[in-house]
């Protein structure tokens, strides 16, 4: 699509609407003729606002939906400085740095690798197994060997930075210190976290995003939230799309990205579908929560009219919104107060 053409599409706003049916169910009027929407871009973390701009421009060149994210998601991938995505990632207790990622579409198609070693665009391998596999996901050396296999070039992960943060965690390691302690969110010079983008193009098509290197020193072997569709991300064309950042584990015992996108689905913004999970989170992890202070985990959520909404257990999640003419951060609403 040319730019003047972009522009044309993204300033339909509003074409494609909603309307409430008896049941309370929100039902999606189809979008007329060309199924044009106005573009919006949602991802986590302030390391968003430079993911958002990546995947901006690709939709500005004419992609659609799906290489916007992967575009946007490598550019963090690639980044040293960004410690807790692809190369410069902090690495396991056995300083081997994995990778966990998930990408999924408007048609329900979707991919995703776990434990990945070796190969910084985890985000593109995950897309590789959507697109050239029969699978969803691959793990660990299986996933390495079906990487190289399409293509993708090893290159090691760890950077000395991240050797150096690993030799410090394991010389304050204590006696007293074990797995089950709490969970280290590594705020790292303000980088944090999984990059989740979630986009809505100008034909309303909805695709999303996650890649993370996971919790720093997790225990070998370790597979987060990211990789597992409805967990990490979910989308529904006809309704909506969310991604999950914070602590996998406690995002996977209610896959809750699924949660956000099925509450939209029964009438809930997307503000009140992140919020519906996070409430959910807070239920079953209340013990936890009293105990572990860093224990947060968040949601964004977007719908196909482009309304978005994000959503954190504690205060600090910040999330950025693209759309023509503004790229903004966003501090997240917080609903457990210590
Ligand atoms: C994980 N959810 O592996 C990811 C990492 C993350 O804040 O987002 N940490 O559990």
């Amino acid at each position: 699509m040319r730019r003047r053409e972009f522009i044309k599409n993204s300033s339909m706003i509003g074409v494609g609407a909603y309307t409430a049916s008896k049941l309370g169910i929100l039902e999606l009027n189809k979008f007329p003729g060309g199924k044009m929407a106005s573009p919006v871009i949602i991802s986590t973390w302030n390391f968003g606002t430079k993911a958002n701009e990546v995947a901006w421009k690709a939709l500005s060149a004419g992609s659609n939906s799906l290489d916007a994210v992967e575009q946007g998601i490598r550019m963090i991938e690639e980044d040293p400085n960004i410690m807790s995505v692809g190369y410069g990632g902090l690495p396991d207790e056995l300083m081997d740095v994995t990778l966990d990622a998930s990408i999924m579409d408007w048609r329900g198609n979707c991919g995703a690798v776990g434990a990945l070693p070796k190969i910084v665009h985890a985000v593109s391998v995950a897309r590789t197994v959507m697109e050239r596999s029969k699978h969803v996901m691959l793990v660990g050396e299986g996933a390495y060997e079906f990487a190289l296999a399409h293509g993708f070039k090893p290159t090691d992960l760890l950077t000395d930075k991240a050797r150096e943060a690993w030799l410090k965690w394991k010389d304050n390691l204590g006696p007293d210190n074990n797995w089950l302690g709490p969970h280290d969110m590594n705020d790292l010079d303000g980088n944090h976290d999984t990059i989740g983008l979630l986009v809505l193009d100008s034909k309303a098509h909805l695709s999303g995003g996650v890649s993370t290197s996971g919790l720093s020193w997790k225990i070998h072997g370790r597979v987060g939230d990211s990789p597992i569709i409805g967990a990490g991300v979910y989308v529904d064309g006809k309704v909506g799309a969310a991604a999950s950042t914070g602590v996998g584990e406690a995002n996977m015992r209610i896959v809750g990205s699924h949660l956000v996108v099925e509450s939209m689905k029964a009438g809930a913004s997307p503000q009140e579908a992140c919020e519906i999970a996070i409430r959910r989170a807070i239920e079953v992890h209340s013990k936890v929560l009293k105990k572990d202070k860093s224990f947060q985990l968040a949601y964004i959520g977007i719908d196909v009219r482009g309304e978005v909404g994000g959503a954190a257990i504690r205060k600090g999640f910040q999330y950025a919104v693209r759309k023509e003419g503004t790229n903004k951060l966003i501090d997240s609403k917080f609903l457990y107060n210590d």
